[in-house]
């Protein structure tokens, strides 16, 4: 795991380092609280805090609760709680500080790596339950409400940089279904979000099989060349599934998010785009 200590002795975070190097963890020190809460700031890749309590500057309580205010992660920070006075009064104002585990200072290394291993437990699980929560099953991709829910926040932080939304809908989908089976279909389904995947967007199974995009781009020929380079990447090679190749193809919609708009409403503009290019015989963009 990746691990931040934070403890006011140098002496004490040479020695916890080398412990957890020693075991396989990467881990960072930081002698103030300040430093620890900078890092994991700008570094969310971090699965676990180890903070002493008593730090100079901001305390480790003002860290625990900093933690859970500035760090907003996808997937939970595992806050444990250090410190060698009073254990028992300084466990329950860790707790509601928002440390997760509490223990002693200097840490006993069998406890510490007990203690460790509850947090990969934790870790395992969250990591589980954002997947389930976010993921499309079938395809891997964000599924309807993540999609919306990431989209909105690219829209949101925006700024300066112009930002586009595309639909995909697979043509004649419904004839796939009926020649090949559902099983062949749901391979189709599948196949073709792996084609449309692209790296640098957002990209949602946000219908049986229908796909958003958004990408960070106001051009229009440029978007149109990103919809064309998803629709010749879908349709150049037809999908291979167990029982045979299935010639597939998509239509797609564009629109450029205008100042003020919301995903939402733009996306909706590129399902009208979509629908005209449905009725101009599949197979093409509409922008
Ligand atoms: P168009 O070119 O106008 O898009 O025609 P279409 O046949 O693709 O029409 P439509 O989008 O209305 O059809 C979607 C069909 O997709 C209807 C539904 O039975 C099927 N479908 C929806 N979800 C799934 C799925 O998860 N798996 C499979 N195999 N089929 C699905
Ligand atoms: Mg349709
Ligand atoms: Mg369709
Ligand atoms: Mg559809």
């Amino acid at each position: 795991m990746r691990i931040v200590v934070a403890d006011a002795s140098r002496v004490v975070l040479k020695i916890m380092i080398k412990l957890l190097t020693d075991h396989g963890h990467v881990a960072f020190g930081f002698t103030t609280g300040e430093e620890a809460l900078a890092k994991l700031v700008e570094d969310p890749s971090v699965d676990v805090l180890i903070t002493s309590l008593e730090l100079s500057g901001m305390s480790g309580f003002e860290l625990c609760w900093e933690c859970r205010v500035m760090t907003k992660r996808e997937q939970q920070l595992y806050i444990l709680a250090m410190s060698s006075l009073a254990a028992h009064e300084r466990l329950a104002e860790a707790l509601d500080s928002g440390a997760d585990d509490f223990i002693g200072k200097p840490p006993n290394p069998e406890e510490l790596f007990a203690r460790l291993r509850a947090a990969e437990r934790f870790a395992m699980t969250q990591r589980q339950l954002v997947r389930l929560a976010t993921r499309d099953t079938l395809t891997g991709l964000l599924n309807r409400r993540a999609f919306f829910e990431s989209a909105e926040t690219l829209a949101e932080r925006r700024g300066d940089q112009p930002v586009a939304v595309l639909i995909a809908d697979i043509d004649w989908f419904k004839r796939i279904n009926d020649t090949h089976g559902h099983d062949a279909g749901d391979q189709v389904i599948a196949a073709v979000a792996e084609r449309i995947n692209l790296a640098d967007a957002v990209v949602g199974r946000i219908g049986g099989e229908e796909y958003a995009l958004v990408v960070r781009e106001g051009r229009p020929s440029r978007i149109w060349e990103i919809a064309d380079g998803l629709r010749r990447a879908v349709g150049d090679t037809p999908v291979q599934t167990s029982l045979s190749a299935i010639p597939v193809t998509i239509s797609v919609g564009t629109a450029i998010l205008q100042p003020d708009e919301t995903v939402d409403t733009a996306l909706r503009r590129a399902d009208a785009a979509l629908y005209m290019a449905k009725r101009a015989g599949r197979n093409r963009i509409v922008a």
